[in-house]
């Protein structure tokens, strides 16, 4: 049983306790988890929520725990939920996230907590959405999703965040570096990390490079994206981010954009959920799941078409 009060006391051990509830697989843990979800819907969504993603040692980890200090010192409360959906259960990589943020998880006002990758229902996108839900009626400011480009994760995470910040690193070719298709509309902000030493230079042209290549493509939002220099090594620029990051809320929160896109968000998630259960359903019963395989077979030989198909096992999952 979570102590609902103790939770939105910020509890950190009852946090925890809850993000453990949602992640567990086991039927009775689900439908307490659900309960428990259900009871902090209505909380008053003051809590912003940063998505950070960019290759490996891009720089990450160590940007998460100093912009998280950063906040700490100016009395925010901030949650890490870290990503890495190549890791196992028990997390490779992740541990190196963990003895990274050492600073910050001294910090009594901060939390951090890796998510692991799993097979439940929704993986773990949902997870991490419900853990934010509970970091937020923990009383989190700052709630920050890190994750790596791998998969599907970046887009996952872009979908559930207010504000989606991709980091690069410096680099003083003419061209873009291998950045996945369509990453580069989703995010609100590059930040062109390690300009440091003798790659500040590099990175100022490469913040110019992108700021001429941002004029063409189209983000369908009233932000325009921006295009900020960093290094871990210092605190320069922390302050400018943080200006943006509320002049972004403020922004959004006046043109009502703030509400409509976590409302958006969760409309799409229902409606990517209700496919997965109802998939979910046809591999759980042997014969359904054969026909199943059998159309996907036909398919592909063009022995029937992907309507047809689709409508006989709608039929046979929904009786009339
Ligand atoms: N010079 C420099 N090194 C950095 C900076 N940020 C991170 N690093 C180093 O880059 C490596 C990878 O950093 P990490 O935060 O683990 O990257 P992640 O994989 O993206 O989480 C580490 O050795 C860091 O010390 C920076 O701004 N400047
Ligand atoms: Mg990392």
């Amino acid at each position: 049983m979570i102590d609902l009060e103790k939770l939105k006391s910020g509890d950190r051990r009852t946090l925890a306790k809850a993000i453990t509830l949602v992640e567990s697989t086991k039927a009775e843990d689900q439908i307490e988890a659900q309960k428990l979800l259900n009871s902090i819907l209505k909380n008053d969504n003051k809590s912003f929520r940063l998505g950070v993603t960019g290759s490996p040692g891009v720089g990450k980890s160590t940007f998460i725990e100093n912009f998280g200090c950063f906040l700490i010192a100016k009395n925010f409360k901030v949650a890490v939920l870290a990503i890495d959906p190549s890791s196992p259960t028990s997390g490779g990589s992740i541990l190196g996230d963990k003895t990274r943020m050492e600073k910050l998880a001294n910090e009594p006002n901060a939390f951090i907590r890796p998510t692991p990758s799993s097979g439940a229902l929704g993986g773990v996108a949902q997870q991490t959405r419900e853990s934010i839900l509970l970091c937020e009626a923990a009383g989190f400011d700052f709630i920050i999703v890190e994750t790596v480009g791998v998969g599907q994760s970046e887009f996952e995470v872009a979908n559930m965040v207010d504000f989606f910040m991709l980091m690069i690193l410096p680099n003083g070719g003419d061209e873009l570096q291998g950045i996945k298709k369509g990453i580069l509309e989703l995010a609100d902000l590059i930040l062109i990390n390690k300009a440091d030493g003798e790659r500040l230079n590099q990175a100022i042209q490469t913040q110019a490079q992108y700021k001429s290549a941002l004029q063409i493509t189209s983000h369908t939002s009233f932000w325009e994206t921006q295009v900020l220099i960093n290094s871990s090594l210092n605190s320069d620029n922390l302050e400018t981010l943080l200006k943006m990051l509320t002049d972004y809320q403020t922004i959004a929160k006046i043109n009502q954009n703030w509400f409509k896109k976590r409302q958006n968000q969760n409309l799409e998630w229902f409606n990517s959920l209700i496919k997965e259960i109802i998939l979910a359903k046809i591999k759980s019963n042997k014969s359904t799941n054969s026909r199943f395989m059998e159309l996907i077979e036909e398919i592909g030989q063009e022995k029937i078409s992907a309507l047809q198909a689709a409508h006989e096992i709608s039929k046979t999952l929904f009786k009339d």
